[in-house]
């Protein structure tokens, strides 16, 4: 009997190819989703770039070009509880992928308003998925999407581990005494800090329930479409390149593609761990067959490729496509420069092999954004969130706070 997965976030921009990815290897795929990602997308004037069709339109086609079945679940599982646990009770899955989280750090910046709609969403969600597995007594697999931003940026090249670090702590008494814990913590926006807090949340119910969970430290995914999604225009998977959820390559590519310049904050001296969304889709089935015990401890794997240092990124794909560059006033309180080494052991002793950013897939991914530029909303591109923006007399929840501290 097929197995069965339930996609928290399916109709995402990750969740979305991984759904079908896991349906062709014979999963049974349960897509969980509030859809409140394409809302946020029409609030902003910026809705994907690909013309993404709805749900039902989705998984008809997928089942036409594949034969296999895809359900669908409307919820919001960060404010509905009781649906969530009935759902859980009904399929009694044997593992969830959690995407379900307002994953875009300027937009958890804008103001007081995103920023809490931004924490109430990601920890009430993340909560009520262990919260139910643990009341239902469930032997589910949690995979949950975290990020490399947990770990900070301002790093000097010390090769940051797979979540644990050895340490050994000094006595008064000078017995020294060994201790593996989470590598600390340094969000850098609000989102990174709900990722942050997240990890915490695993801690607990992975000790206290015996709860089997995996937390994927992602970098930046770029590209759009992956073996699956390119089989019908119908699957074709979606493409931010607004200030806010745009990240920063697929950025890039649409920028060089529309003829602007293309955006580096600062100086660029920036470093980031990437990864293609087709290796993000290899990594979660990869994780998914290798669940941990119930019993031990979260299993932390960092699931990237490789490093670039933004300006660098920016002079490749000027190099590729005759694209400007400019450098802009970081709208973002991060440090200029940094280093950046990361293990990423678990998924190459696991055998991925991953695509690497000077494989042709740019240049894919670039034609992606020539051949729909015309439903680009450039007026979108301009990053206008601010770190420490000015305040907003207008805004009711500002004004709250403000009230409440004097
Ligand atoms: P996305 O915004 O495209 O997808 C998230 C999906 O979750 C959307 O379909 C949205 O409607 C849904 N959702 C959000 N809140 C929900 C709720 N309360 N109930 C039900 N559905 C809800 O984001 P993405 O780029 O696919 O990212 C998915 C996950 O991967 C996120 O957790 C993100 O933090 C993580 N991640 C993404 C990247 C990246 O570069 N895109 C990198 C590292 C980690
Ligand atoms: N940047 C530019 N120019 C731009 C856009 C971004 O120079 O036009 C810079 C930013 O200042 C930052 C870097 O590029 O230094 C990365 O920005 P990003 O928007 O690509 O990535 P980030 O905000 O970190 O968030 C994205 C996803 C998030 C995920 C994270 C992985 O939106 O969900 O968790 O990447 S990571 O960065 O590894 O934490």
């Amino acid at each position: 009997m097929s197995k069965t997965v339930l996609v928290l976030g399916g109709d995402g921009f990750c969740g979305w190819p991984t759904s079908l990815h896991l349906s062709a290897k014979g999963y049974h795929v349960v897509i969980v989703d509030n859809f409140v990602r394409r809302r946020i997308a029409e609030d902003l004037g910026a809705p994907s770039l690909t013309p993404i069709a709805n749900i039902d339109k989705r998984l008809d086609s997928w089942k036409k070009v594949s034969g296999h079945d895809i359900d669908v679940v409307e919820l919001d599982v960060a404010q509905n509880y009781t649906e969530l646990r009935r759902l859980l009770a009904t399929v009694k899955p044997d593992a969830i992928v959690h995407f379900a989280e307002q994953r875009a750090a300027p937009y958890s910046m804008r103001d007081a308003a995103r920023k809490t709609y931004t924490v109430d969403n990601n920890i009430n969600g993340t909560h009520n998925v262990l919260a139910a597995i643990a009341e239902l007594r469930l032997d589910t697999h949690l995979v949950h999407l975290g990020t490399m931003g947990v770990y900070g940026y301002d790093g000097d090249g010390l090769e940051i581990p797979e979540g644990y670090l050895d340490v050994t702590v000094e006595g008064p008494d000078g017995t020294r005494y060994p201790r593996s814990i989470l590598y600390p913590t340094k969000p850098g926006s609000i989102y990174h800090l709900t990722k942050s807090m997240d990890q915490l949340m695993f801690q607990f119910y992975a000790r206290n329930d015996g709860l089997k969970i995996t937390d994927l430290h992602q970098g930046i995914v770029w590209g759009t479409q992956t073996e699956e999604t390119r089989l019908d225009p119908a699957l074709i998977n979606r493409f931010d390149y607004d200030g806010d959820y745009g990240t920063v390559l697929n950025r890039f590519l649409m920028q060089a593609a529309a003829g602007h310049p293309l955006t580096v904050h600062g100086t660029g001296g920036q470093t980031r761990a990437f990864i293609n969304i087709q290796d993000t889709v290899r990594c979660i089935a990869l994780a998914l067959g290798s669940p941990p015990a119930s019993g031990d401890a979260v299993r932390i794997i960092n699931q990237v490729a490789e490093t670039h240092r933004v300006r660098d990124l920016a002079r490749l794909v000027a190099e590729l496509t005759g694209a400007e560059i400019d450098f802009v006033d970081n709208p973002r309180v991060e440090a200029a420069e940094n280093d950046l080494a990361v293990s990423n052991a678990t998924f190459k002793n696991l055998g991925l092999q991953p695509i690497m950013l000077r494989d042709a897939l740019l240049t894919e991914t670039v034609d992606i954004a020539l051949r729909f530029l015309d439903r680009a909303n450039l007026a979108t591109v301009p990053a206008t969130a601010l770190w420490k923006g000015p305040v907003q007399g207008d805004d009711p929840l500002l004004v709250a706070s403000r009230v409440a501290a004097e």
